[in-house]
């Protein structure tokens, strides 16, 4: 697992060479940005609960087919199941935030799950609705919390969204 600077420090050490104007340019905004990503994941983790349980709320409004008869979200072990993989998504992203790094995601989370969720039938589309609600609860919250830019907090939701909708099923 890497972050921002250990994948920076990997890719010079294996030519060798000292960082240069690239690589400062690079660390720099890491380290600038910094406060910002662990301000956005002490909010989501302040509000994890919650968040989570409104994307949900707003998730079968939106598509109330899931948790009927025949929705993969149907039944209570499913719909359980389909809470906690929301969770899963929101606290990878603040991982993710804080190293500046999508690598835990391709680690921890997205290997394989592809595969998984289509032999469990469980629909790809609906999944990526479900985490870009939750993006842009954390953005709102952050912008409440007086942060002007919030587009840092798009990276991880916008990573797991595309490669788990690269290969449709
Ligand atoms: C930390 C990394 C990690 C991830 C991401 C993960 C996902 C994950 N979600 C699963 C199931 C599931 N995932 C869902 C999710 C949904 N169904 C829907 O209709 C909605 C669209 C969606 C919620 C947004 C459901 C319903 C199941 C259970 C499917 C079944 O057993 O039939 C399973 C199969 C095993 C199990 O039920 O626990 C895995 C491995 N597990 C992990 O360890």
């Amino acid at each position: 697992m890497q972050d921002a600077v250990t994948n920076l420090i990997k890719n010079y050490d294996v030519t060798g060479r000292y960082f240069d104007r690239n690589a400062v340019d690079s660390l720099k905004s890491y380290f600038e940005s910094g406060t910002q990503r662990i301000k956005a994941a002490a909010a989501i983790n302040a509000n994890a609960a919650f968040i989570v349980k409104e994307a949900g709320v707003q998730l079968f409004a939106d598509q109330p087919e899931l948790i009927r008869p025949g929705g993969n979200a149907y039944t209570t072990r499913r719909y359980a199941a389909c809470l906690r993989d929301m969770d899963y998504y929101l606290r990878y992203a603040t991982y993710a935030l804080v190293a500046g790094s999508m690598d835990v995601l391709d680690e921890r989370v997205l290997q394989g799950l592809r595969e998984t969720y289509n032999s469990l039938g469980v629909p790809i589309a609906p999944t990526v609705a479900g985490i870009q609600i939750m993006k842009e609860m954390v953005k709102q919250q952050m912008t409440d919390a007086g942060v002007a830019d919030t587009s840092f907090v798009d990276e991880p939701f916008d990573y797991m969204t595309r490669e788990l909708s690269e290969t449709d099923v």
